[in-house]
Parts: structure tokens; sequence; C-alpha cells
């Protein structure tokens, strides 16, 4: 191991160790909390002694800039996020952040001299905290609205601007983290597969081609809260049991949708009153919908409207479902996808061509500028998940292959 990739290791855990006391194993650091804060401070310090100059936009993305000879030509970005989910793992978002400094400073090692800038990005919120993930790269791309920043809010009602404000970050300037899509020449993010194809085929590094993305709702269904012992069966209005049936029903057409590939998944339920002895009264659940092929996603979302009717009307519920996150499936450059595989082929190691079950910023950005992927495998396909692990030796081949891949592009 050389001696940048030993720090990007030893970087990965000791960033690891950086996480808000929450119950529960994993780690757990959400963008705009001091965590979040401690840990872009030291991400900072990495760039800076990997010869890049640092900067925070007004969404708090971090940028580390690499100047080209010829800083007017559109630059080349790479980069990741390392906020995380709850309870999660040390490598998602963080191994494209921590591997692309690494990358940089391989090449400057080597005396490589990019004609392009080269950008490395650590993404600000690419986690759902606030009920829609990818906050930093939709205010880059301009879909983040202002008044969207006063709605949209956590677990604990707390919004997108009181979290910034706390942070010191002023939401009324968020439309200044708008990127010129004329000044980008390509984005390439290195990332765990999250699956466990990789690692069931055998090979070291995935070649994604297409992004699969969510289409995200908020259902709630109310009944009527009522005494759970002097309440005949036959005169409830249980918002609870009506959810149950969503839930099963989401599960099912997801499974037997036209592609194949589509998945479905309620991942988050809040019951009122929440008393033992009470009918719940109310229910909220969040729907997650994704695909690679957009109209069988959408024929399963239209599907879900059809059984949410159907349940609430014979249950005597009433549904209210709210538009959440509406994303198409990102196609990575084909250009982009050659270089990767040009790269591999150099290297002499093996890849797979794949598609990423998992959104990221790629699938963002890729509205506006060209994105390519490149994937290392998880342990067991193991991610959002205290046990996600992958390999060094993969996570260093993974940088190599990042490496040459940036050398091409910026050349
Ligand atoms: O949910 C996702 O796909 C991403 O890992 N946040
Ligand atoms: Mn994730
Ligand atoms: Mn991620």
């Amino acid at each position: 191991m050389s001696a940048t990739t030993a720090s990007l290791h030893s970087r990965i855990d000791q960033l690891a160790r950086i996480q808000s006391e929450v119950l529960g194993a994993g780690i757990t650091r959400e963008v705009y909390t001091p965590a979040y804060g401690e840990a872009t401070a030291l991400v900072s310090e990495w760039m800076r002694e990997a010869g890049l100059e640092t900067r925070l936009d007004a969404a708090g993305n971090l940028f580390g800039r690499w100047n080209g000879s010829e800083p007017q030509l559109p630059a080349i970005w790479t980069g990741s996020h390392f906020d995380t989910t709850l309870n999660a793992g040390a490598y998602d978002g963080v191994l494209g952040v921590l591997g692309a400094i690494d990358a940089v400073a391989q090449l400057r090692a080597a005396s490589f001299v990019p004609r392009r800038t080269v950008e490395v990005i650590g993404f600000a919120g690419e986690e759902p905290r606030f009920g829609a993930g990818c906050i930093g790269s939709r205010a880059m791309v301009g879909t983040l609205q202002r008044s969207e920043l006063d709605t949209m809010a956590d677990r604990d009602g707390v919004t997108i601007a009181a979290a910034m404000d706390a942070v010191g970050l002023d939401p009324d300037r968020i439309s200044e983290a708008r990127l010129d899509p004329g000044a980008v020449a390509a984005f390439v993010e290195l990332h765990i597969e999250q699956g466990a194809v990789l690692e069931q085929r055998g090979i070291a590094v995935g070649v994604v081609e297409r992004i699969a993305a969510p289409h995200q709702l908020r259902l709630t269904l109310t009944g009527e809260a009522r005494h759970a012992g002097s309440t005949p069966m036959a005169l409830r209005l249980d918002a609870l049991g009506g959810a149950a049936e969503v839930i099963l029903t989401v599960e099912r057409l997801a499974r037997d949708s036209a592609s194949g590939t589509t998945v479905g998944t309620v991942g988050t339920i809040e019951v009122e009153p929440g008393a033992v002895n009470v009918i719940p009264g109310a229910v909220t659940l969040d729907i997650d919908v994704r695909d690679v092929v957009l109209d069988a996603r959408e024929q399963v979302v239209s599907a879900i409207h059809d059984a949410i009717d159907e349940i609430s009307s014979r249950r005597g519920l009433s549904a209210e479902l709210r538009e959440m996150v509406f994303d198409r499936p990102a196609p990575c450059d084909p250009q982009i996808v050659a270089t990767v595989r040009a790269v591999c082929e150099e290297l002499g190691t093996p890849y797979l061509d794949m598609a990423s079950g998992a959104y990221h910023d790629a699938m963002v950005l890729g509205a506006q500028v060209p994105i390519g992927m490149i994937f290392v495998p998880s342990r067991a396909g193991l991610s959002h998940h205290p046990d996600e692990y992958t390999e060094p030796a993969q996570l260093d081949l993974g940088v190599k292959v990042l490496a040459g891949t940036l050398a091409r592009l910026a050349a």
C-alpha cells in the first residue's frame, strides 16, 4: 500500500468516528449538524494537504480545486458525499470524496499536470434527512427552490432553512449555488456498489451505465382514534390496518412490475396516537419506488394510487398523498463509460457494465453535465448498515481507476 492509500484507509476510519449522538449502532452524520460541520473541516484540511484550494458554496457543497494549465476549459468534476443516513456505514459517499482526494494526490505525486481544472466535491445532503436526498446537487442544477427550504423538514420538524441557519448558511442565498453547465465537461463519481452483484460475479470494478431514480410519495391515512377494547371490529376506522394493506400492496406491485427491475419500499411510518389501547386514528408513511425504466416505475406508482383509493374507500379512511421526489433515471455518458473501460483494460482489471440501484448526486447532475460512475464491491451487498464494508485492496483499485479516468479526461 502506498503512503497516500494508507492515509485513505486511516482517513475513512477517522471520518467514521465523527458522528452525532444517536441511539443504535452504525454511523449517523446528517447534513447541517455540528458533526457534519466537524467532518467538513477535516475533509477540507485533507483537500488542502493534497494541494487543493477549498471553498464552500451557498448550499454547503465543499469544493477542492486543482487548477489546470488551461483553466478557461470546462472542468472535470469528481466527488460524492460524506453525510450519512441513519445508523449507516463508513464507505457510502465517503469513498467518492476521500478516494478522489487520494487520486489527485497520486496524480500530483506522478507530476501529472491537468490541462483542464479538476474539482473534488463533497455534496451537501445527499441523504434524505429532509425527505428528499441530493439537496446540494439539486441546488446546483436549480431544482431546489428557496420556498422548499421552508417546507421540507426532517423527522423532528426542523426545516432545511432552519438547519442551514443553525450552521451559518443563509437559505436566501441558495440560488448562488447554481452551476454553469458550460463550465463542467464531466462528473465522475467513485462509489461502493451497495449491492451484491460485483461480489457474486467476483469482479472488482463496476462501470455504471445508468442510475435508477426514485419516485417518492408521503401518504397520510386518517380514520378514527377509538377505545381498543370497547369498539367492535365492524365499527372501526383503523388507519394502521389500512396502512398495512398499502405496505403489502407496494411490495407486491414492485415485485410484479413490467420491467422486473422495479423496487418499492415503505421505510418510515408514524402512528397517532401510538398507544397500545387506542385504535390508530392517523398514520403517515413514505413510499419509495425506483427503477432504471421510467414507464415501468410510473405504472407501479399509478397502480399504488389506485390501490390507496380502493383501500381507503373500503375502510372509510381519508387519504392524502403528497409528491416528495420525482427523479428521472440517468444514463451515463458513453464517452465517460468508454474512458473508464479503457482505464480498466490498461490496468488489466476485469470490469462489469452495470446499473446503479441506488441514486447518487451523479443522477441529479446528469440532467445538465455528462456523468460517469465507478463501483467497487460491497461485502454481502450490505449498505446503509453498520456492517457496510469494502476490502482495502478493492478501495485502492477503485481509486486507481478513478485516477486514470481523471487523467484521461483532464489531459
Ligand atoms: O437512497 C439512496 O439511494 C442513496 O444511497 N441515498
Ligand atoms: Mn446512501
Ligand atoms: Mn451514496
